[in-house]
């Protein structure tokens, strides 16, 4: 892994960099807006075109974190998403948990793909978050961890650095806990 150590002034700051990828509308964008202020975010946010590689950092536990947030449809990721990942420290592969193969064959079979090609793209060694996301939708039962592991390959995740984690963007629920998986990751 490529972390940067920097030193400002007597403390040393340790910098990595997250790319965030996964299908269109999943939540990626909600995500850093989520992380970058700290509160529920309430109104939707614009459809990322392209990527995003303004500084969004934040502070946490020592660590200077910056998301590369990529957009998810299929244009952007043919375009991008392979880049993303080149000039990230770890990966986090955000979905919308309420996609199911019975109530959205097309969003699903989209998801299928998209992973499919990003553990064909990223280095086998690299942290793979994958964030169950818009678990606040209670009445589409959203994915949860157990359902998670019966959908994803095992032979696409066998050997990875990886984890589940169940979280809503929108408001903030499992959000804390996905950044201190990726942290754990990054001071091992
Ligand atoms: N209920 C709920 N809605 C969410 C959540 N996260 C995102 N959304 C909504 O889902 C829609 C898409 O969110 P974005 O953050 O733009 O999704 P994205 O993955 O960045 O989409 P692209 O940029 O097109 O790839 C918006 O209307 C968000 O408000 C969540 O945790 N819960
Ligand atoms: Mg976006």
């Amino acid at each position: 892994m490529s972390i940067i150590s920097r030193i400002f002034g007597k403390e040393k700051i340790k910098a990595a960099t997250i790319s965030l990828v996964g299908p269109p509308k999943s939540g990626k964008t909600t995500l850093v807006r989520y992380l970058t202020t700290g509160e529920p975010v309430l109104e939707p946010v614009p459809t990322t075109l392209g990527i995003d590689v303004r500084k969004n950092a934040v502070n946490i536990s020592g660590w200077s974190l910056t998301a590369i947030d990529t957009g998810g449809q299929e244009t952007y990721r043919q375009a991008f998403w392979e880049l993303s990942i080149q000039q990230a420290d770890a990966v986090i592969f955000v979905i919308d948990a309420t996609v199911r193969e019975s109530t959205d064959p097309k969003g699903f079979s989209l998801m299928e793909k998209q992973f499919e090609y990003l553990v064909k793209v990223m280095p086998e060694d690299m942290p793979l978050l994958i964030l169950l996301n818009k678990q606040d939708l209670v009445d589409f039962s959203p994915m949860n961890i157990e359902e998670a592991v019966t959908v994803f390959p095992k032979d696409l995740l066998h050997g990875r650095i990886m984890s589940f984690v169940a979280c809503s963007a929108k408001f903030g629920q499992g959000v804390q806990e996905a950044i201190t998986w990726l942290i754990d990751r990054m001071n091992e």
